[in-house]
């Protein structure tokens, strides 16, 4: 069949809107229509070619949605009708992490992150040129073929773009807070950008009962928004210093844990500083592969300073996203008010340079 698609020929350069070839789904592969897919900043720091995780040509999209169209011989998992959320992890149970309860690192993901499926062939093809698919679900074509365990079926209630944005931009930030970090009730928090991200480490400090709630950014529009999911004090780090700032904020002891959002060492180095004697300082933002962090290292011990990782959320994928779901319907997370732009998939660079100009909170691809 064929597929509309925005395909990375090069990097730096615009997405190009191309017509390709899709295979049939192979045995334990589906066919999903996709519905909506969020524009996190990961497929931007692909597309300009910060951090080339997957060779060119590459369908970005990882945050997706949509509805099981075909299924492959042997899929256990969903039916055609079904509505799915995209995991851009694909958890095979059985490797040295899932089975220590950290399905986020499985291994299988070595496999699909670089674009092609878990044997190492393709079903996306322009000509006789193989596509790839960023980690292994590419969500901005119409349609793709992922395997069963990119997939997981979800409450057809829910609209497509809102599960669409829990698939990364929302566990990340909320499993960042409760599963790494394990803020504790009273404690003092900064967020070091209020992005797509950011504000979902905002908003579920506040569930975990965190009562200061520091939001960092150079954007006025983020920090309106930072208030708006919950954040007590903003700091504009274009006119302020927020070193200073948050010492100010917190009597001149620090916060407790401060999470980088942005992807730099320089505001990396920044969130370290912020944190207490004894505090947190947890790396969410992912910076290009040749970063490096140059810290006061006897701080470490002698300060009891830690710098955490945390990714995909650091907790059982899909367990945290069906979570995420029910916290949704019960009207205890915010995420009508994180979409802040839809775009077909025409528009699609409108959508990047939207984000990259910092006008969007979260921008959603929406297919009809
Ligand atoms: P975003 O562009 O929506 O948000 C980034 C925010 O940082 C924006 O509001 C910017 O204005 C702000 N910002 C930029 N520079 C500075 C600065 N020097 N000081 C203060 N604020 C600044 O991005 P996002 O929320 O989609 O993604 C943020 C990072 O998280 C990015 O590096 C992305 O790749 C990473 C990410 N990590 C995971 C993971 O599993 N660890 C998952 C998803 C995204
Ligand atoms: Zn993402």
């Amino acid at each position: 069949m064929k597929t509309k698609a925005a395909v990375l020929y090069e990097y730096g350069k615009p997405l190009v809107i191309d017509e390709l070839e899709l295979d049939s789904p192979r045995e334990k592969e589906v066919l999903v229509r996709n519905k909506a897919a969020g524009i996190c900043h990961t497929d931007l720091s692909l597309i300009n070619g910060v951090s080339r995780i997957s060779p060119l040509p590459c369908i970005p999209g990882h945050e997706g949605a949509g509805v099981i169209q075909e299924i492959g011989p042997r899929v256990t998992n969903v039916k055609p009708g079904d509505h799915v959320l995209l995991l851009w992890v694909p958890v095979c149970g059985t490797c040295y992490y899932c089975l220590r309860g950290q399905p986020y690192l499985c291994m299988e993901k070595d496999k699909t992150r670089g674009g092609a499926m878990i044997d190492g062939t393709y079903r996306l093809r322009k000509g006789t040129q193989n596509i790839h698919s960023m980690m292994g679900v590419g969500c901005f074509s119409e349609y793709n073929v992922v395997t069963e365990r990119n997939v997981l079926p979800i409450d057809p209630s829910i609209p497509f773009n809102i599960a669409a944005v829990v698939g990364c931009g929302v566990i990340t930030g909320v499993g960042a807070v409760i599963n790494k970090a394990q803020v504790k009730p009273g404690s003092s928090v900064a967020v070091m950008g209020a992005g797509g991200v950011g504000l979902n480490v905002i908003q579920v400090a506040i569930l975990a009962n965190a009562t200061k709630i520091v939001a960092i950014d150079i954007l006025d529009n983020k920090l309106e928004l930072a208030k708006l999911f919950g954040a007590t004090h903003v700091i504009n780090a274009s006119r302020e210093d927020p070193i200073e700032k948050v010492m100010e904020i917190t009597e001149g002891i620090g916060v407790d844990y401060a999470f980088e959002v942005i992807g730099s060492a320089e505001t990396t180095l920044t969130a370290y500083k912020l944190i207490r004697r004894g505090g947190y300082a947890v790396v969410v933002g992912v910076p290009g592969l040749d970063a490096k962090l140059t810290l006061p290292l006897a701080e470490i011990p002698v300060m009891e300073k830690s710098i955490l990782g945390s990714f995909y959320g650091s907790g059982d994928i899909r367990i945290e996203l069906m979570t995420l779901l029910e916290l949704y319907k019960a009207g205890r997370i915010q995420l009508e008010q994180l979409i802040t732009n839809r775009y077909r998939l025409e528009e699609i660079n409108t959508g990047f340079k939207d984000l990259e100009a910092g006008k969007n909170a979260r921008g959603v691809i929406v297919y009809s």
